[in-house]
């Protein structure tokens, strides 16, 4: 009696390991992978800002491997937590540029991992309750409903993110001709900008810092967002003559800082 009962308690975590939980598991680590690859390929020397969003999914990936009840759950709180963090702020940049085939092609596998990891997560917690349902005729659907989840994901934040980038509008001569901007971690270096009112205004943002930055012009449709290590251009029309605050809308860098002066003059 008490040999079955301590036998019983020893195997229920292993009990709650259903077939959908190795696919979580392996999403989570996706997740890790694609962070890693970032850091590594992206920024090329260390950025302990990724840190957190590198171990939390290893975490997850540990803890959902256990088995134990309502731990696949953290997939999905996992998903929200690189949905919610300021590194989103690359995702609608990158995906708005095929051309770019290697950032596009991660955000693409990024949001393949995010979405499975929402349903399989889902599954795997509704088969411990349930455990007479099929998963393994269920798992195949479950993925595919996470793609499709994470195509949408994909198109809402790249739909809701203003992005303003008007760079496929220069060419690289061009471009290296701009006046460029310094965007670091948290500053616009100059952070003036004067301007006349009759003029178009195209400025490129150089991002140096190891976090994404934005530039933003309240009253105009100035929203450019441009991740780490990257470039991006401001085109506008400036408003009527007088002097205007920009800021970098990314995470609390206004309230830090990043805020500059656009002067307009008549
Ligand atoms: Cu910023």
């Amino acid at each position: 009696m008490h040999a079955a009962h301590s036998r019983r308690a020893f195997s229920r975590p292993l009990a709650g390991l259903t077939v959908a939980n190795p696919v979580t598991v392996f999403a989570l680590l996706a997740i890790a992978a694609l962070y890693s690859y970032h850091v590594v390929a992206i920024f090329a020397r260390p950025n302990w800002g990724y840190l957190p969003i590198v171990a939390a999914p290893l975490l997850c990936a540990a803890l959902v491997a256990t088995g134990r009840p309502w731990m696949p759950l953290l997939a999905p709180l996992m998903a929200l937590f690189v949905l919610t963090s300021p590194v989103r702020a690359d995702i609608p940049y990158n995906l708005a540029r095929p051309a770019e085939t290697r950032y596009f092609v991660y955000t693409l596998l990024l949001f393949a991992a995010l979405g499975v990891s929402v349903t399989l997560g889902l599954g795997a917690t509704v088969r411990q309750r349930y455990p007479g349902l099929r998963a393994r005729a269920l798992l195949p659907a479950a993925v595919v409903a996470g793609l499709l989840l994470g195509a949408v994901l994909g198109g809402v934040l790249r739909a809701t993110t203003p992005q303003s980038d008007a760079s496929a509008e220069f060419s690289a001569v061009e471009l290296a001709a701009l006046p460029t901007f310094a965007m670091d971690d948290t500053a616009y270096t100059p952070s003036l900008i004067e301007v006349r009112a009759d003029q178009t205004v195209a400025i490129r943002f150089a991002n140096g810092g190891l976090l994404p930055h934005a530039f933003d012009l309240d009253g105009t449709a100035v929203h450019l967002r441009v991740p780490s290590g990257r470039s991006g251009v401001a085109l506008f029309t400036p408003p009527a003559p007088g002097t205007y605050t920009f800021y970098c809308s990314v995470g609390d860098h206004r309230a830090a800082g990043m805020v500059g002066v656009l002067k307009v003059l008549p």
